[in-house]
């Protein structure tokens, strides 16, 4: 056991647990196990590998066979690039669940953005000109409850991410921390466009004050050319012994998925280390698929906090990460107190003018107002179309709801966030 874990500090806080509301922000927890990183910084993870968010975009009839050398009986790009999409997404998932233990050695408790709280920044991958600027804009779009919207995108390759960040949580009685995401990603190639369900989590480690991230339950890639990979996830013991354990099947299309048929491929092996790939039929194998080990992270570029504008994540927060940084709890409470009654002025300056807060780069769009009949016939929306291949809920569920499930027949509303970028295109006052 640390001292930490023993220290009346620590054993306060799991006191206040006993109590939780819902709302994991309201806990006061000690400053060791603060996080000086706000959560609207987090959809960086996402591009911590610029050559592998880029790969598939490379991919053609032409070259697909050399991209992925060891997988002999590679049929079609199409594949190669599903492949490749479904390698880009294992490799995020280290920088997503691992990094803070990495960095901190324990999860710690990110910072609650504020509304209107912005993160930007950019990978400008010089050495490599073929790939251009991939850049990214995060957004908290609502406060209550807390909502990131982001996007990450390559104009020069014609590559873009989208999605918001949403969770829902609950503590067992031993104390796990059980999260249920809500929201999505959607990743657009070209012509091609993927949607990526989340995973549901648990944070375990708590008790001793050494908090880590497994992952449950499963993910899915669904690409607008019918293939569909299904990623499911175990921690320690379940597949293998090991944690951080993956088993990923790449079907040809979901009537395959459904009827239990054979697999393309199958990758499965730690997604915070090794993993190989295999025939789906045969099972056998066709060489390493990724290797975390091999791949260090590349990390964004952001601006200095002297050119950052006040509405930026690392400015607004710098002095709260001060206190965090010498364990001062009075030089926390004071400067978060700061954030907090001006967020509160705001709140009630747009009360009494009837405005509500700007969103800057985000829109929310309310799929309840679109009727079924325009759902698939008339609608170019890829979240429907793809959510219609897996039957899968497009209300506010845990993601990856099934339409008829306990968690739709529960859900009210079916509103999610989008990037609009002609807001981006009009910005003046942020940089990246
Ligand atoms: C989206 C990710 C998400 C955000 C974090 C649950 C969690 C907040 C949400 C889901 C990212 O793409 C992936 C990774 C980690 C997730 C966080 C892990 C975590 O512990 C926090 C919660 C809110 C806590 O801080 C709980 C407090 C605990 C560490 C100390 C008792």
């Amino acid at each position: 056991m640390t001292d930490y874990a023993s220290s009346s500090s620590w054993t306060s806080f799991l006191k206040s647990v006993a109590s939780f509301s819902g709302d994991i922000s309201s806990l006061t927890a000690p400053p060791f196990i603060l996080s000086t990183t706000s959560l609207s910084e987090f959809p960086q993870y996402w591009a911590e590998h610029p050559d592998l968010f880029l790969e598939s975009s490379f991919i053609t009839e032409e070259n697909y066979k050399s991209k992925f050398p060891d997988v002999t009986d590679l049929p079609s790009a199409e594949i190669a690039r599903m492949l490749s999409v479904t390698r880009w997404f294992i490799a995020t998932l280290k920088s997503q669940y691992c990094s803070r233990n990495e960095s901190m050695g324990t999860e710690k408790k990110p910072l609650n953005p504020f509304l209107g709280e912005i993160f930007v920044g950019k990978w400008d991958n010089k050495e490599k000109e073929e790939y251009g600027e991939t850049v990214l804009l995060s957004e908290q779009v609502s406060h209550h409850p807390p909502k990131t919207a982001y996007t990450i995108f390559n104009d020069k390759n014609d590559v873009k991410l989208e999605g918001y960040n949403q969770v829902k949580a609950s503590f067992s009685k031993t104390l796990m921390l059980g999260v249920k995401q809500l929201g999505h990603a959607m990743l657009h190639v070209k012509d091609e466009s993927f949607l990526i369900t989340l995973p549901a989590l648990h944070i375990e480690g708590i008790l001793m004050a050494a908090p880590f991230v497994e992952l449950n339950s499963k993910s899915i890639i669904q690409s607008s050319s019918g293939l569909v990979t299904v990623i499911e996830y175990s921690g320690r013991g379940y597949f293998s012994g090991k944690k951080n354990t993956f088993k990923a099947k790449l079907y040809k299309s979901v009537e395959d998925l459904n009827a239990n048929g054979y697999p393309l491929y199958t990758m499965s092996g730690q997604w915070s280390g090794v993993s190989k790939i295999a025939n789906g039929e045969t099972g056998e194998e066709r060489g390493t698929f990724y290797d975390a080990v091999n791949h260090p992270t590349e990390h964004i570029y952001v601006k200095p906090i002297e050119e950052q504008n006040p509405l930026e994540s690392r400015r607004a927060w710098e002095k709260v990460a001060e206190g965090i940084t010498f364990g001062d709890m009075t030089m926390i409470s004071q400067e978060k107190g700061k954030i907090e009654n001006h967020q509160r002025e705001l709140r009630k300056q747009e009360e009494e003018e009837g405005t509500e807060w700007k969103r800057r780069w985000f829109k929310e769009v309310d799929y309840s107002t679109i009727s079924a009949n325009e759902r698939l016939d008339k609608t170019d929306d890829k979240f429907i179309q793809l959510c219609a291949e897996l039957n899968l809920s497009t209300k506010n569920t845990p993601s990856g709801s099934i339409v008829g499930d306990k968690e739709d027949l529960k859900a009210e509303t079916s509103s999610h966030w989008r990037f609009n970028r002609q807001a981006w295109d009009e910005e003046k006052e942020i940089k990246v």
